[in-house]
């Protein structure tokens, strides 16, 4: 990096920390964290840095459905102030039903000037379903159903953002037999649009999703379920921190017994960590730090970002598993002969079909088998 760039970084970090009263390495802390949280090399922190001070800021309008406000409270009710203040610097809130003081007829004024001036230009994001059971008459607003008012405001969007599980997939309200016919913005749209699964979803998911799209102009990579790549690559399973626990065998089997004190994996207490996508457990939820989230504090992850899981199966029915997963223990490649190790033992005893007797009387005797042959040298 030149020292014209690093002065220039500098520069930008100073304009961005006094417009947000923070300090400047907080905000280069930020920008290092969206980088990482992004997968972008070392460096990019300055890019980001750079945007975040030059950007012109998008307009967003920021539409209710079927929801519990979740999705908002998560971006607000951080316990740190810098998140709340990031996202509001990040992007221009135009129209925002929980957050704006405006009601009845003023809100819906806003609304149509908010879209009228942002003509093709404002991002639209979707919290809560759309209901469309009966003509969407279960959810209106300002007299409009959701079916209405979500088509009307994405026919000039320049994207639509999916936020949250409802507005994703369905999320809780479209569980069975789900009466109002709750539907995804996708489906309702008849177009993929951004989803950012998740009930609620992590807010830096979706400010990390905002600043790759003012850094680099263009959104991050998506899959096939548009949740971008960098959040919902992998399953959580493969980077939780009691992952050992699951590798080895050792399981909390209820809740306070002594697994679960010894924090123990949850597995059979029905964590969806092995078929749910997501990055809870590399990044932490929400604004307290990164051992912050579901698997952390003791419950089973119960697969709140994915579609079939959360909502859907029994919080406490055994996950499926994705791929093969290693026994607790392995058997030597070559076993000495008359030296059978534990795992071999137990191994012959099932194949055998004996039942628990039978397989500690084959135990006791390879024992005797082994104690029989003189140990060899370097063993
Ligand atoms: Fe609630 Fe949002 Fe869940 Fe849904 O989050 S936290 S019910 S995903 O739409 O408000
Ligand atoms: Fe973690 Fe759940 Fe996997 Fe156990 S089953 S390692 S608690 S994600
Ligand atoms: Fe949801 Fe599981 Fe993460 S319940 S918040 S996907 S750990």
């Amino acid at each position: 990096m030149s020292e014209t760039y690093i002065e220039e970084t500098t520069e930008a970090a100073i304009t961005v920390a006094s417009r947000l009263r923070i300090d400047r390495r907080e905000f280069m802390q930020f920008c290092a964290a969206t980088a990482a949280t992004l997968g972008l090399p070392a460096g990019a922190e300055a890019a980001i840095a750079k945007a975040v001070e030059k950007a012109k800021r998008p307009s967003v309008i920021w539409l209710h459905f079927q929801e519990c406000t979740g999705c908002t409270e998560s971006l607000l009710r951080a316990e740190h102030p810098t998140l709340e203040k990031l996202i509001l610097d990040v992007i221009s809130l135009d129209y925002h039903e929980t957050l704006m003081a405006a009601a009845g007829h003023q809100a819906e004024a806003a609304r149509k000037a908010a879209m009228k001036a942002n003509k093709g230009k404002y991002v639209l994001v979707v919290e809560g379903a759309i209901p469309v059971a009966q003509n969407g008459i279960y959810c209106k607003v300002g007299g409009h159903t959701a079916i209405d008012m979500l088509k009307e405001c994405a026919a000039d969007a320049a994207a639509v953002i999916a936020i949250g599980s409802c507005a994703s997939w369905g999320g809780m309200p479209s569980t069975e037999p789900n009466p109002t016919g709750a539907s995804s913005v996708g489906d309702v749209l008849g177009k993929p649009v951004v989803t950012i699964p998740g009930c609620p979803p992590n807010p830096y998911n979706f400010l990390a999703t905002v600043v790759h799209f003012l850094t680099f102009g263009k959104l991050p990579e998506l899959d096939q379920l548009g949740r971008p790549k960098f959040a919902y690559g992998r399953i959580i399973h493969e980077h939780c921190e009691r992952r050992a626990h699951f590798d080895a065998g050792r399981f909390a089997h209820e809740f306070g017994d002594e697994g679960h004190r010894k924090g123990y994996c949850l597995y059979k207490l029905g964590c969806k960590g092995p078929e749910t996508y997501a990055n809870c457990s590399t990044i932490g939820f929400g604004d307290v730090g990164e051992s912050n989230w579901p698997v952390a504090c003791g419950h089973p992850c119960i697969g709140c970002t994915e579609k079939g899981i959360g909502f859907a199966k029994p919080i406490h029915a055994t996950a499926q598993l994705k791929g093969m997963s290693p026994p607790a223990s392995y058997p030597n490649v070559v076993e000495q002969q008359g030296k059978s190790g534990f795992a071999a033992a137990a191994a012959l005893a099932a194949i055998a079909g004996a039942a628990a007797g039978g397989a500690a009387m084959l135990a006791k005797n390879l024992g005797k088998q082994d104690e029989a042959q003189p140990q060899q040298k370097g063993e």
